[in-house]
């Protein structure tokens, strides 16, 4: 399974979660329950005991139309979190789009750094992720968040996000990133309409696999709490769900995720997703497999996706 050699993480037989602590107070999701630092570690702690392998602590919201804060503010909201985390035994990964913050948080105990710019925002963030020699998240982006729907212009999106994709673990591998430390991310929510976000929900071994050959890269999906699930399950007057009444969809697509063989799921509610990814690996241990259910199908239900002979299909 993708993920084997990323260095300093939990390794398991099973999809890992990651839970989620934004340290602000406008995030897309949990903004303004953990805006202060204290508050921050408290509950990194509750996610690590509700079953996290890795906590993602933020200071910076990229929910669409968010403007940026300073990167003194933004230090001074996650280190705290970080450096409390860490020497709790908690394995903590720094959501950044700065290098100095990637940095910083690194020296304070972070394990990895998860960029939803890939790179792109920080031209010192390749560099710095490839001297620490961390594993690093590198998602499909295209701009900030204050006007990120105006690029939300595909004609084929999994063929770009994969094309664009490829760039910038190429240009991460050519700043000195080792390939085998890159965790690829599609980028949920970010430059994406619902449509898109599904289409590659629905795809997902060709995220994994980028163009021009080589092994599949492990796959980080961070679905949850994403305004699409709200908006699928949209009440009759066409009101979206709200966030926090949507974590019963996102442990259903932890479950298909994990089925198919997702290195990661990010989520902000961690227990149920936590109990998922337990189920399906047992499942699958059973031999479930993928494909219909019922006389003659010669299935056993979900399981490995019948996408392939290892989950999402990756090649071989
Ligand atoms: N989305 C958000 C924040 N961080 N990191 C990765 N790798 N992928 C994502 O899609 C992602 C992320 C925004 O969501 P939130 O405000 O609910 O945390």
């Amino acid at each position: 399974m993708p993920g084997e050699m990323l260095k300093g993480l939990p390794q398991q037989p099973r999809t890992l979660i990651m839970g989620v602590v934004n340290v602000t107070p406008d995030s897309f999701s949990d903004g303004g329950s953990w805006p202060e630092p204290a508050a921050a570690a408290r509950r990194g702690r509750e996610l690590a005991a509700a079953g996290a392998d890795i906590v993602d602590v933020g200071g910076e919201s990229t929910r669409p139309g968010a403007h940026r804060v300073s990167e003194q503010e933004e230090l001074r909201r996650v280190l705290p979190a970080v450096a409390g985390l860490a020497a709790a035994g908690v394995c903590v990964s720094i959501d950044t789009m700065r290098a100095a913050v990637a940095r910083q948080a690194l020296a304070a105990g972070a394990a990895m750094v998860n960029d939803v710019s890939g790179g792109l925002a920080d031209p010192e963030m390749i560099g710095t992720v490839a001297a620490a020699g961390v594993p690093y998240v590198i998602t499909h982006w295209r701009g900030h968040s204050d006007d990120m729907y105006a690029r939300a212009a595909y004609r084929d999106v999994v063929a770009e996000v994969r094309a664009e994709l490829g760039d910038r673990v190429r240009a991460a591998i050519a700043g000195g990133v080792e390939a085998s430390q890159v965790i690829v991310d599609p980028g949920l929510g970010f430059a994406k309409r619902p449509e898109h976000n599904w289409a590659l929900l629905g795809r997902l071994p060709e995220v994994a696999c980028l163009p021009g050959g080589g092994p599949p890269y492990p796959v980080l999906v961070a679905a949850s709490r994403k305004r699409f699930i709200g908006l699928l399950l949209a009440g009759g007057d066409g009101t979206p769900r709200p966030f926090l009444e949507s974590d019963d969809a996102t442990i259903a697509l932890t479950a298909l995720a994990a089925g198919g063989d997702a290195w990661c799921v990010r989520v902000h509610s961690v227990r149920g997703s936590a109990d998922a990814v337990r189920v399906t690996a047992r499942w699958r241990e059973a031999g479930g497999r993928a494909g219909p259910v019922g006389p003659g199908s010669g299935s056993s239900g979900l399981g490995s996706s019948g996408l392939g002979s290892s989950g999402l299909g990756w090649p071989g």
